[in-house]
């Protein structure tokens, strides 16, 4: 299997560690959506980060649908997913909330890196800017009532999704989302980030 996408994407570095949680033989090629467009998109015409080529040469895109198809290759012993209902909706909460943080970090990058100064719409990133602070108001929420585990055997994809979320919006936005005010998530990252399976699989 192949994983394409850079690993400062969080969605690209997320299935990543999952793969070497899991165990999975892979190859990872650091092609850049934006610099190797082409080469990308020689792979997936859709040029989305990231995207598995299967072993049959399939290729798959979206971070959360490829750790859904990667959890089917491990069988039931698979420690990415809950089964139990209650840690099932945990993880969903969990999980969600971290991908819209994602999603609304990376709509700001992409506002301010792609669109002409004169060309940005400040009520947009203002809405934008809400909702991302929204969702990490409610995440420090549930971390902090609930305290995630910091050893990796008890990791899941949400634990990894969490840590990876935080900690690519503290490198790309620390001045909107400040770590001081969301203790608990940035002790959770420090922790998760000092895990071999982490560090080896860094963002930057
Ligand atoms: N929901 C997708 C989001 C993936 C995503 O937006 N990736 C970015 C890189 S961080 C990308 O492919 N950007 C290029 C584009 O959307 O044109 C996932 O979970 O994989």
């Amino acid at each position: 299997m192949k994983l394409i996408g850079m690993l400062d994407s969080p969605y690209v570095r997320r299935v990543a560690i999952c793969m070497k949680m899991l165990k999975l033989d892979f190859e990872h090629a650091s092609l850049s959506v934006f610099r190797t467009y082409d080469q990308f998109a020689a792979i997936n015409p859709v040029v989305k980060a990231p995207t598995l080529v299967a072993n049959n040469g399939k290729t798959v895109m979206d971070s959360t649908v490829i750790l859904q198809y990667l959890a089917s290759l491990v069988g039931p012993d698979a420690r990415l997913f809950p089964s139990n209902p209650d840690d099932s909706l945990h993880a969903a909460r969990l999980t969600g909330l971290a991908l819209a943080a994602c999603e609304k970090s990376v709509q700001i990058v992409y506002e301010r890196n792609l669109r002409p100064e004169d060309k940005q719409h400040e009520p947009w990133i203002e809405r934008v800017r809400g909702q991302l602070l929204a969702a990490y108001a409610e995440l420090e929420q549930e971390v902090a009532a609930s305290p995630l585990p910091t050893d990796e055997a008890r990791f899941g994809a949400a634990e990894v999704t969490v840590a990876v979320a935080w900690h690519f919006t503290q490198m790309m936005l620390p001045e909107i989302v400040s770590a001081a005010g969301h203790p608990h998530l940035q002790a959770f990252s420090a922790a998760a980030e000092q895990l071999p399976v982490f560090a080896s699989t860094p963002a930057a």
